[in-house]
């Protein structure tokens, strides 16, 4: 692995919002893009993730409150590249995908680019998490009028027009506040199918009942909420 970094390699930072990811660090960190910065946002584990990552050459910054939206936007605040890539840090995804994503909105394409995910293996994706995204896309293609199939947690952005969004929701909400803002704002989104793996660890939301039930509760305050008119914020 060269540190080396080429002038036509755009300077990106990943933001990993890490709760007790111990256990997936090794595997998520070793998939990072060579010349990117990997930016570990500790939401206070307690399984020694924050070491481990730092350990393995990892920008780790801490956020005490808890919640996922909390931990991203830590990771966004803390962001100093051009370019912000946010990936969960429990493996199912694989960071290695994200120069192609990033490519998209370089390139002009796009200003957002989602990964659409694309389960493999019957442990990926538990079928009521899936007819739940499959509902909630619905309502985002009414709200938005974009044409989207999945609000996946992996993205890529110009940080500048992501901070312009200004987003407020700390919750599980904070994916689906990022796309709804980004369509008010006219941005172009688009979507790029991404391979989605059996997690590694144990399931905190998509899993459970009680963090199901959190992030649907999250997500329709979201959709409820009127749209916001930043001035100046498409660029
Ligand atoms: N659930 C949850 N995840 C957090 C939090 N802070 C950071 N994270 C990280 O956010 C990412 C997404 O959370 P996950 O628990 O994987 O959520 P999910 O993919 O919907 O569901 P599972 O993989 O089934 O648990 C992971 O890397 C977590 O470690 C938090 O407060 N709650
Ligand atoms: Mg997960």
């Amino acid at each position: 692995m060269s540190g080396v970094t080429h002038s036509t390699t755009p300077s990106a930072d990943v933001v990993l919002p890490c709760l007790d990811e111990a256990a997936a660090l090794p595997w998520v960190l070793q998939r990072v893009p060579a010349g990117w910065r990997a930016v570990v946002v500790d939401n206070g584990s307690t399984d020694g993730s924050a070491d481990l990552a730092r350990s393995l050459g990892a920008t780790v910054v801490h956020e005490p409150r808890r919640g996922f939206g909390a931990a991203c936007h830590a990771g966004l605040l803390a962001a100093t590249a051009d370019f912000v890539c946010f990936c969960d840090c429990d493996a199912s995804l694989d960071p290695g995908l994200l120069p192609a994503l990033l490519a998209v909105v370089r390139d002009g394409t796009a200003d957002l680019v989602l990964g659409r995910r694309r389960p493999q293996g019957a442990g990926a994706w538990p079928p009521h998490a899936r007819a739940g995204n499959l509902a909630l896309a619905r309502m985002v293609r009414r709200r938005t009028g974009l044409p989207l199939h999945d609000l996946g947690p992996m993205r890529v952005a110009r940080r500048t027009m992501l901070l312009g969004l200004g987003l407020t929701d700390r919750r599980s909400g904070y994916p689906l506040e990022m796309v709804v803002r980004a369509a008010d704002a006219g941005w172009r989104v688009a979507e790029t199918d991404v391979p989605y793996l059996p997690r590694t660890g144990a399931s905190k939301v998509t899993g459970t009942w009680r963090g199901t039930w959190r992030a649907v509760r999250d997500m329709r305050a979201v959709l409820r909420a009127p749209a916001v008119v930043r001035e100046g914020a498409a660029r």
